[in-house]
């Protein structure tokens, strides 16, 4: 397949085309490469490269469109079910900065004890198999080759197929993964043992892939009661996960630590986690971090998600982070929709790059209340370490409800999730290796026990048996589908008009799904609020209608609500009418051009049009009207007589006349434009001056039509105006030095 166009449309049914012979170009994480980088005039210090293609922050605008990216790899996390409209958001993704692309598995996949085929649908997440990874992962080859930067593809290994997830994720190149044996234990039920023996097994085949692993002690804060009190806890739990990878085979550099908060606003937030942040940070020097929002504080409001992510990247960037996660915030309400993914990256982006290389003129201090913060949880955590080991280990600690307890260590309140030894899923399914064991496969965790067969492939065990698939690809099986009811060709039949023909429906999350929000205020009392909103939202004719957020703006003067709705109506683009666009000369270009050929300009609202507000708006320098790009004017004030725009035109020597005209009311703008045009022609001087009629009624054609030589309507601002008067002065030879 060919490279991606930027002007186009990834083509899903190419992505999808011979993907039986597809193999992923590579393995392993990739870090970014940290530089300090110059642009504009600005220096960035925790950088990296630039991108090749992106879409920059909307007030970079204002900067000539600089798009710098930080030095941390970014993450976003993308799981609408359908695998084949997450490519779509994975490539708008890439553009604003991920390249760290985190699927998340259908709602508990923890629970399946074998590998999934087949694209059927998921929720909340998508089954995770070997044609949807390979589908994702040939897309984000071309996505990575076209903005220019690598993007590491990651899930999760857990689960009793954990170790056959790890083998399928270094076949399909997927280049990082979840892995933490407690999580198995104290969320899903796995038996204690078993999940410690696949874990190695995993762990094994996932440090031969050169994935990256981030752990699951973040969970702990997302369940607990109050999850600031398992600070300590968290800090062991990251311990053992650590030690553990590394002692079967994990590098230090590829492990990471999920830290999340524990607390958020309106708790005082800095106070408690920043002294977390840094006992995490000392304790563990030598791996990464990878920074994620603590779910339990999103709610449904956007606004307060945004605000507790702003909160934790400033600690990110007090302390350190290797990998920013960007999780929606709109994950409160499970809507995992395009835009706030978008959204959040751009928060994590902008956040980022305003707080650059912040450590070089603030210290944290390391006296007083921090340090005496950071020492106790340490100091905490330490006890509860030997705690463990006096009760005679992990397994005994955790039969006895040691973990995710809602005291604070070492108080304990009897609420901790305490499993059973000898219990949980797959509890008596692991034997001792007999001493004959044979393993001959590549990655496997212990001894291989190779040697009886043939000593000289004890070094490579699987070349016994000619080798393994990870040195052999073309041994990988494909299964295409075997869900004939539930698959990728029937939802994209389903909405393959949305892709072939000019229809078009307003979406969210899936192509042509036709979501729609809304916003609402209502001036009554939160109890009939959403039940008035729902209503509304059936008069517009909305389809099955859900209140998606609620706020009080007073117990009874008015509430504000949120709901979604889907519309069933198409759009046919090719019967909508293209907006004439005004093409924009940079500013420097306008400056430039303007100080070597002054101009002069003459203004005021027309006729008995008193509206002045929206041309001083264009004039004046305090809004970037013209004058901001050097072109001054003479303004004549409010309903000037049509002639004498062209009498002071002439006598100023001016080039342009900028005649506002607002009132429509019987077409009198359109007929001022042409009294303007006809005056000119008898004074001799409709050749050498540039018309322009502006107001919220104009439109550019029309205005054109009417004699004028460009109208200016809604939305204009100088520079669209300065661009056009140095174009038609270039098209007309003017050249007043
Ligand atoms: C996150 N969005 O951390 P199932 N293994 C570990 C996990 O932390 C998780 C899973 C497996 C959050 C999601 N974590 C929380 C160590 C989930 C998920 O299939 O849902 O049980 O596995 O990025």
């Amino acid at each position: 397949m060919k490279s991606l166009n930027p002007s186009s449309k990834i083509n899903v049914h190419e992505i999808l085309e011979d993907l039986a012979n597809y193999k992923p170009r590579r393995r392993g994480w990739i870090w970014r490469q940290k530089e300090s980088i110059t642009l504009n005039e600005f220096t960035y210090e925790q950088a990296s490269p630039s991108l090749k293609r992106s879409v920059p922050l909307p007030s970079a605008r204002a900067l000539n469109n600089i798009d710098p990216q930080p030095d941390c790899v970014v993450t976003t996390e993308i799981a609408s079910g359908r695998f084949e409209d997450d490519i779509r958001r994975m490539r708008m993704a890439a553009y604003h900065g991920a390249d760290h692309v985190m699927v998340i598995r259908t709602a508990g996949q923890s629970h399946f004890d074998g590998l999934l085929e087949g694209t059927p649908q998921g929720v909340g997440g998508i089954p995770i198999t070997r044609k949807q990874l390979r589908a994702q992962r040939r897309a984000l080859d071309l996505i990575e080759e076209e903005v220019g930067r690598p993007i590491n593809y990651h899930s999760y290994v857990s689960g009793v197929a954990g170790p056959e997830i790890a083998v399928l994720f270094t076949e399909e190149g997927v280049n990082g993964a979840h892995q933490d044996p407690q999580y198995n234990i104290l969320y899903r039920n796995i038996n204690m043992i078993r999940s410690f023996v696949d874990a190695a097994e995993s762990k094994r085949v996932m440090a031969y892939a050169n994935m990256a692993q981030i752990d699951g002690a973040h969970n702990a804060n997302a369940t607990a009661r109050d999850a600031w009190k398992v600070m300590p806890e968290l800090l062991v739990q990251h311990g053992i996960n650590s030690v553990f990878s590394e002692k079967v085979g994990i590098r230090p550099e590829n492990i990471c630590l999920s830290t999340v908060p524990p607390a958020a606003a309106p708790s005082p937030d800095l106070k408690l986690n920043l002294p977390y942040a840094v006992a995490l940070r000392e304790f563990f020097s030598k791996y990464k971090m990878r920074a994620q929002m603590n779910t339990k504080y999103m709610d449904s409001s956007t606004r307060e998600a945004t605000v507790t992510h702003v909160i934790n990247l400033l600690i990110s960037r007090l302390t350190s982070v290797d990998i920013q996660s960007t999780i929606t915030p709109d994950e409160g309400r499970n809507v995992p929709w395009h835009i706030y993914n978008i959204e959040a990256l751009d928060t994590a982006k902008q956040a980022l790059v305003a707080m650059d290389d912040i450590l070089s003129m603030v210290t944290l201090k390391t006296d007083g209340y921090l340090y005496d913060k950071k020492r106790e949880i340490q100091e905490r955590a330490v006890l509860m370490l030997e705690e463990i080991i006096d009760m005679g280990g992990y397994f005994e600690a955790v039969e006895s409800g040691l973990f995710v307890d809602s005291g604070e260590y070492p108080a304990r309140n009897g609420d901790g999730i305490s499993r059973e030894m000898n219990g949980g899923v797959s509890a008596g399914s692991f034997i001792a290796r007999d001493p004959d064991y044979m393993a001959p496969v590549t990655a496997h965790y212990g001894y291989n026990n190779i040697e009886q067969y043939d000593s000289t492939c004890v070094d490579n065990p699987a070349s016994l048996i000619g080798g393994s698939t990870f040195e052999r690809p073309e041994m990988v099986q494909f299964i295409d589908e075997l869900d004939l009811t539930d698959n990728v060709n029937l939802r994209l039949e389903e909405t393959e008009k949305y892709r072939s023909s000019s229809l078009l429906k307003p979406e969210v999350e899936w192509l042509g799904d036709g979501v729609i929000t809304m916003d609402l205020f209502f001036p009554i009392s939160e109890d009939l609020a959403s039940e008035a909103a729902l209503e509304a939202a059936n008069k517009m004719r909305l389809k099955d209608v859900e209140v998606i957020h609620q706020e009080v703006l007073h117990p009874s003067e008015g509430t504000r609500v949120q709901v979604k709705g889907r519309v069933d109506f198409d759009i046919d683009t090719s019967t909508l009418k293209r907006r004439e666009k005004t093409e924009q000369i940079p500013e420097e270009e306008i400056l430039e051009y303007v100080k070597k050929h002054p101009i002069k300009v003459i203004a005021g609202t027309g006729g008995h049009d008193e509206h002045s507000v929206g041309i001083r708006e264009v004039l004046d320098i305090k809004h970037g009207g013209i004058e901001k790009y050097g072109i001054p004017y003479t303004y004549l004030g409010t309903s000037v007589p049509i002639e004498k725009f062209v009498d002071a035109a002439i006598e100023m020597d001016a080039q342009c006349i900028m005649m506002s005209t607002i009132i429509s009311h019987d077409d009198t703008h359109y007929k001022n434009m042409e009294k303007l045009h006809q005056y000119a022609v008898e004074k001799g001087v409709r050749e050498r001056l540039i018309l322009i009629a502006g107001g919220t009624q104009v439109t550019p054609e029309i205005a054109r039509k009417h004699q004028v030589d460009q109208g200016f309507g809604r939305g204009t601002k100088g520079h669209h105006i300065a661009s056009y008067l140095v174009k038609r002065l270039k098209e007309m030879g003017h050249n007043a030095d």
